[in-house]
């Protein structure tokens, strides 16, 4: 039985739709290391009709169609024995669901805990809510906007949660360097060369190999554009002097200075 391994698997009706998140980048590598172990299983595969149907009409009538409880439940039950198989760990179960807790990376980082994970992506107007009562035990939602299905949004919960894995990120990019994961204050810019582009000039303290100078203009940055772009996100974060002294000599992208709060 192999040990450390994570397995993600994703119960979908479009296999080949997810594995793209196994080809190339961080995740792929995750994988190719053996950190991760991601599969897919669908429905179609449990449905045992001579059409495989895995969808039907809702009761009460309306408009689109409900994934059927049969085939579903089969491919979760089957997804989480191949990953307890991988893993000896329990599964937790994760839909994929407009109705579900949003993400985020509090969230992300409580999912990482969990070895044997499997993630529900629902088509049509949603999966028999017998399914959510017996098997799921957790609802998950990336936002308020409508996707056609949970496929995308599984992908982006792997691939946010296996960046986080040990082993996955090089020390040179770490985790703990993310956005979000830096106290919770957003990333400050980025330049490479050339020095000179489009009229624009590189911030000249980037070029002066005062170590210190960058560490504070950075820090200003990311305190500065936090303020402007997402001031909710302070509320939970502790600035200290030094963080009040560099927001205080934050100056906008338009150059001008904050207002002083009255
Ligand atoms: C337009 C259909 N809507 C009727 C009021 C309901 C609806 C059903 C199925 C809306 C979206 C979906 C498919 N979405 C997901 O499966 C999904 C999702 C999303 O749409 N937004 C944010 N997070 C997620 S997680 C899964």
């Amino acid at each position: 039985m192999e040990q450390d391994v994570n397995a993600i698997a994703v119960v979908t009706l479009f296999p080949e739709l997810v594995m793209a998140v196994s080809s190339g980048g961080v995740t792929g590598r995750a994988i190719d290391k053996g950190i991760v172990a991601l599969s897919t299983f669908n429905p179609r595969d449990y449905a045992t009709d001579r059409h495989r149907t895995v969808d039907d009409r809702p009761y009460g009538g309306g408009p689109g169609m409900v994934m059927q409880p049969g085939p579903l439940v089969a491919a979760i039950d089957g997804a989480a024995e191949a990953n307890r198989s991988i893993t000896s760990c329990d599964p937790l179960v994760v839909y994929m669901s407009p109705q579900g807790r949003q993400l985020n990376h509090q969230l992300v980082i409580e999912l990482t805990e969990k070895r044997n994970l499997v993630l529900v992506a629902g088509r049509y107007e949603g999966i028999d809510e017998r399914v959510v009562n017996t098997r799921i035990d957790l609802e998950v939602s990336i936002g308020d906007f409508v996707l056609s299905g949970g496929e995308l949004a599984a992908m982006v919960l792997a691939d946010a949660l296996v960046r986080q894995l040990p082993g996955v990120l090089g020390h040179e990019s770490s985790a703990e360097q993310d956005s979000f994961a830096v106290d919770g204050l957003l990333d400050c810019p980025h330049y490479t060369r050339p020095e000179l582009f489009n009229g624009q000039v590189v911030p000249p303290v980037l070029l002066s190999g005062d170590h210190a100078a960058i560490a504070d203009w950075r820090r200003m940055q990311s305190l500065g554009r936090t303020k402007q772009r997402r001031p909710e996100l302070l509320n939970e974060v502790r600035l200290t002097r030094k963080d009040q002294q560099l927001l205080a000599l934050y100056t906008n992208e338009d150059g001008s200075k904050e207002p002083e709060p009255k």
